[in-house]
């Protein structure tokens, strides 16, 4: 009788921004990790979720949207935490949005050409999980996109996906593991991440504001965890939210408060989710001027990793 290998290594979600991936990252771990919104880079910094299968154990590295960096330092950060990934990953699943390449098919051949290069440098295999099936009026719709990603990937699987129905995973996850040299399970199958609790937490912050804050706001806050206290009746946990201008801060604040009360509200729901316990979470506004270009300020935070 022949049993096949156990198999372990990294495999990094590459894709342009609002492509599903870190929905596609929490959905394969069936556990929220990564943040979700609706607006472009929530996600930046990498962010690895362990995943623990009967025959493989696979680091699955959620990375910032892969887009031309402009502006500030912290966009061009951004750009470099995707390309990071890429130097320690056995392979690439690139993420993309079928339904938004069928409304504009001129953005699909912008996306080849920008992934191209460093799949190419990288030298790694490819996979493709074609998102958002759910949002097509009718599954053949796909095809013209899968011919047009088979010219640019050759031999590539393309795999098509609903990250939030949940729909092709298994398929996903048999192509994956195929891409795995053999190896043993470097974590216990327990582990749901290689980031530390504070970084999680302080993500799951950043996401609320995103949720809460309409347009450019949210691209210019940050989130430092102050103080992180484990007792017996629970977390203590004091974060800072920094702003870049002082108007920001009050809506950020809300009146009478109530911004911050829902992010703080929603967060701490998330983060006794998270840890399994009572959390006790004191939000803070701090002004910081022009943080987004302080380099010194950039590594504190770790926008860098
Ligand atoms: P990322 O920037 O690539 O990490 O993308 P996110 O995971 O943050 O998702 C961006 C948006 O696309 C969010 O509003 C998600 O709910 C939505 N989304 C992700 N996957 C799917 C999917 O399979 N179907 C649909 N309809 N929406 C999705
Ligand atoms: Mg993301
Ligand atoms: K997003």
């Amino acid at each position: 009788m022949s049993t096949s290998p156990h198999r372990f290594g990294h495999i990094a979600l590459l894709g342009p921004p609002n492509a599903g991936k870190s929905t596609l990252l929490n959905a394969l771990l069936g556990q929220k990790l990564a943040i979700v919104s609706p607006k472009p880079q929530t996600t930046r910094n990498q962010l690895a979720g362990i995943l623990t299968l009967g025959d493989a154990q696979i680091v699955l590295i959620d990375t910032p949207g892969v887009h031309v960096p402009r502006g500030s330092r912290l966009n061009s950060r951004i750009v470099e935490a995707a390309w990071q990934a890429l130097a320690q990953a056995q392979a690439i699943v690139l993420v993309l949005d079928c339904p938004f390449y069928l409304q504009k098919p001129d953005l699909l051949e912008k996306d080849i050409k920008l992934l191209s290069r460093p799949v190419e440098r990288s030298g790694l295999p490819v996979i493709v999980a074609l998102n958002k099936l759910d949002a097509l009026a009718d599954v053949k719709n796909m095809l013209p996109v899968m011919a047009r990603l088979g010219e640019a990937w050759p031999g590539a699987e393309i795999v098509p996906v609903s990250a939030l129905k949940e729909k092709g995973l298994d398929q996903l996850l048999s192509v994956m593991t195929a891409h795995l040299p053999e190896g043993d399970s470097l974590y216990p199958e327990d582990e749901l991440t290689t980031a530390p609790m504070r970084f999680l937490a302080s993500e799951i912050i950043r996401e609320k504001l995103f949720l809460a804050l309409s347009q450019e706001l949210p691209y210019n806050t940050a989130v430092a965890i102050e103080h992180w206290q484990d007792t017996p009746k629970g977390a203590r946990v004091n974060a800072v939210i920094y702003v870049s201008r002082d108007r920001h801060k009050g809506m950020v604040i809300g009146k009478g408060g109530k911004v911050l009360k829902d992010v703080g509200s929603k967060a701490r729901q998330d983060l006794i989710e998270l840890m399994g316990g009572p959390v006790h979470l004191e939000l803070f506004v701090k002004v910081r001027e022009g943080w987004t270009e302080d380099e010194f300020f950039l590594n504190e935070l770790g926008e860098e990793q």
